[in-house]
């Protein structure tokens, strides 16, 4: 399977593109298991809601040692961290050989797995989850280029309800200016010169089984669950094989997996 021309242009135009019904919704259901069990006996590492808002950019580019335990004491997981390692139905979506070449296509490259960033599960957690700011995914990563993508991937359907993907098409491609960003490098709504680019943001709707891959520079955002049911997506990120991660910081300190080559 490949993007056609038509796809690979739009993805190099907007920064994103939805694979609809690319996983069948038995193999969504069989991650959601594992993950749930996961979910139930907190099996670190986690991510917490507070931990998620309240970390610091030197704590999200440099840490490499987190867990929730210090932080609270009634844990609402945000995100299961390093799930490569957790299982190996988790591994093998992230191994996937029908997604490769397409991957290939985007990044013009050969595809690596980085484990550092994201190689989770996100949980949008009933009622107490929080909106999720615009941002770039590239933020606190640290690598030579911008060559890489997120491969997001919709467990169950994600609603407006329960905490809709908006994007700004096109954003991986604007130059932006360090004002435009909060001390969180969260692209602020606030400002005013931001508003006019946020008004081009489109909101997407997806399906148990869609993915949607983009570009680690394009603005997304999400908001919060305010359904009684939790949202639950995985989301990892792979770069060409030419990018490499800067020495000394967290992006060079997990492994990496490079992928067989699939045309
Ligand atoms: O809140 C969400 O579901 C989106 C999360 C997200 O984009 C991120 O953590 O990078």
């Amino acid at each position: 399977m490949q993007l056609t021309p038509s796809q690979l242009a739009q993805f190099n135009n907007d920064g994103f593109i939805i694979l609809h019904s690319f996983v069948d919704t038995e193999y969504c259901d069989a991650i959601l298991n594992v993950a749930k069990e996961h979910l139930e006996e907190l099996i670190e590492p986690i991510e917490t809601e507070l931990g998620y808002g309240s970390r610091s950019k030197l704590y999200r580019t440099n840490v490499i040692d987190y867990n929730s335990k210090t932080e609270e004491k009634h844990v609402v997981v945000r995100r299961l961290r390093q799930v490569y390692d957790r299982d190996s139905l988790f591994k093998a979506w992230m191994e996937e050989k029908k997604i490769r070449p397409l991957l290939e296509q985007i990044l013009n490259d050969k595809v690596v797995l980085t484990t550092a960033h994201h190689n989770s599960i996100m949980t949008k957690m009933p009622y107490i989850s929080s909106d999720t700011g615009w941002h770039q995914d590239r933020r606190y990563w640290s690598y030579s280029n911008d060559n890489l993508v997120s491969v997001w991937l919709a467990l169950d359907d994600e609603t407006d309800e329960n905490g809709v993907l908006e994007f700004i098409p096109g954003s991986h491609k604007m130059d932006f200016k360090v004002e435009q960003f909060d001390e969180k490098e969260y692209f602020s709504n606030t400002y005013e010169p931001n508003k006019k680019t946020i008004a081009t943001k489109v909101s997407k709707n997806l399906t148990k089984g869609d993915v949607v891959i983009f570009h680690s520079l394009l603005l997304h955002r999400a908001n919060k669950n305010s359904t009684d049911k939790a949202k639950m997506s995985f989301v990892y990120t792979v770069k060409g094989e030419e990018t490499k991660a800067n020495k000394g910081t967290r992006s060079a300190e997990f492994p990496e997996i490079s992928l067989e080559v699939i045309k």
